[in-house]
């Protein structure tokens, strides 16, 4: 596996011959902050995670119920449209799968697609095949340890690449950071950076970066 003792190149030549790194990425070892506006503040007290739109029943978990919720843990690689990919990413938290499996979200049939609600207003839309694949998860750790401010503490949708499974991946913008909401609809509806021309289904193996030439 990718081992700390080699430097970005060999460990970028290895992912390469393994068929793990997308057209048109390059391999990185530190973990870029991307995102549109100021890091929000977290209060535990007030914190909500609101799962509206298109199911049987709304629920409002406060940040003391989310923590009660069925845990998992997932292993991806994840790469970014700006061109950086990051191998074996280690994540943990909430699978919107067992959710809906276990009953604590009850889908209504019409229900078709995700949109992620973050802080200030920002969202994200997937296609709900993807978002309750196993590559998709509300994530509240990284390597271990809870998610950084920067990274989307307390919680985040993350997607990645699962290697040696065949999920649809998108880039990673399409996970959320600092969720609030989470709405399912009948009808797509482009989230923050879609509307601003990125690619709607953005999958990283057809280097679909762009809606637009
Ligand atoms: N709330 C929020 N989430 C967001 C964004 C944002 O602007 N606001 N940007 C997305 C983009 S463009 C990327 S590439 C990833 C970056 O995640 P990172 O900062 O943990 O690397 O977050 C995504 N999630
Ligand atoms: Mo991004």
């Amino acid at each position: 596996m990718l081992n700390k003792m080699f430097g970005r190149r060999e460990q970028e030549e290895q992912v390469k011959l393994e068929g793990r790194l997308p057209p048109g990425q390059a391999l990185t070892q530190r973990f870029p902050v991307l995102h549109y506006g100021p890091v929000p503040p977290f209060n535990p007290q007030t914190w909500t995670l609101r799962v509206f739109g298109e199911v049987e029943q709304e629920v409002v978990w406060t940040w003391d119920e989310f923590n009660k919720l069925p845990r998992t843990k997932v292993k991806m690689d994840i790469h970014c449209v700006t061109r950086w990919s990051k191998f074996d990413t280690e994540w943990e938290g909430v699978s919107l799968k067992t959710l809906v499996d276990e009953g604590y979200i009850r889908l209504k049939p019409t229900a078709r697609y995700l949109l992620q609600h973050c802080e200030y207003g920002f969202t994200v839309n997937l296609p709900l095949e993807v978002a309750l694949a196993p590559n998709f998860l509300l994530a509240t750790h990284f390597d271990g340890q809870p998610l950084t401010p920067e990274h989307g503490y307390p919680l985040r949708g993350v997607v990645g690449h699962i290697p040696g499974q065949n999920y649809k991946t998108p880039y990673f913008w399409k996970g959320g950071k600092w969720l609030r909401g989470l709405e399912f609809m009948a009808q797509d509806r482009l989230g923050f950076w879609e509307q601003a021309g990125y690619h709607n289904e953005a999958d990283v193996w057809k280097e679909e970066r762009f809606a637009y030439g």
